[in-house]
């Protein structure tokens, strides 16, 4: 016999409380300000037993999402504030589960307070369909945060995949090797909803990462290292960036397309060829 207390447990939710913590840590998250999920593997909703309720009313998503019928993800709260993760989980995540069909979903444990997923989970739900396809079902995180200097950022490199791609590739080595295939750019607008679901979902059916002008990034990975480590690698080229600009300099060298090409001939993956000159 499951309970409450042994589903915080299981190694799935302690890791989706870890993440969330270091991203609070890294001040991503003033107050209610981003959110997660993850789809859960058979097994660790198994894991659950019998302390998941199915008894919940389904709510409409606002979206489709037919390849996800059936799907259990965590899912941090509306209104919830990252910081409270860890030390009070009940009140601020649940698990939702999605009908057959994709398009409604159920609290089945979790969100004690609020009693709601994030106001973006059209946004994460269409998300994980398109990462899904594009992964052959190895995503499994979706993970929406508000790093300083990637939004600020957005106010000086023009609104294009290709433009933020580039700076980002030559501000660190490394960035290439992270996000072979680029960012995506949203510009801004009204978030919360289903058309900024259908924006961003596009974008990621090429891209990992997606930007939202003034407002922030979203990230894509199979497990919780991978898509923290995307954000933390995008947030430190973005203070790069910004700091070199600030020295008012003229950049004197830089990464250029040849080198991106023998980085990743180097290490035998396939640069995103678009965005090279
Ligand atoms: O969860 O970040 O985009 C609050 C937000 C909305
Ligand atoms: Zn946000």
């Amino acid at each position: 016999m499951e309970n409450s207390a042994t589903i915080l447990q299981t190694p799935a939710l302690q890791a989706f409380i870890a993440c969330a913590e270091n991203g609070w840590r890294q001040g991503w998250h003033e107050r209610n300000g981003g959110n997660m999920s993850y789809r859960m593997a058979a097994e660790e909703v198994a894991a659950c037993g019998d302390a998941l309720d199915t008894t919940g009313d389904w709510i409409p998503l606002g979206v489709d999402a037919p390849n996800l019928g059936g799907e259990t993800f965590i899912v941090t709260g509306t209104n919830r504030y990252f910081q409270n993760i860890l030390p009070l989980p009940e009140e601020n995540i649940g698990i939702a589960q999605l009908n057959a069909v994709g398009d409604a979903y159920r609290i089945v444990w979790g969100l004690t307070v609020g009693h709601k997923p994030t106001s973006e989970f059209p946004t994460h739900i269409l998300n994980h369909s398109v990462r899904f396809a594009a992964t052959q079902g190895r995503s499994r995180v979706i993970y929406h945060a508000h790093p300083v200097d990637v939004i600020a950022l957005t106010f000086v490199l023009p609104i294009s995949a290709r433009d933020f791609s580039r700076a980002l590739w030559q501000a660190m080595t490394e960035c290439v090797v992270i996000f072979p295939e680029g960012v995506g750019v949203v510009p801004w607008m009204v978030c919360g909803g289903a058309e900024i679901a259908l924006v961003t979902a596009k974008e990621m059916e090429r891209f990992a990462a997606v930007i939202w002008a003034q407002h922030g990034i979203f990230c894509a990975g199979d497990d919780f290292d991978a898509t923290f480590g995307m954000m933390h690698a995008i947030d430190k080229a973005a203070r790069i960036i910004l700091k070199v600009m600030a020295t008012g300099q003229p950049v004197l060298q830089t990464i250029t397309d040849d080198n991106l090409r023998a980085i990743g001939k180097a290490f035998g993956f396939q640069i995103n060829g678009d965005f090279l000159d």
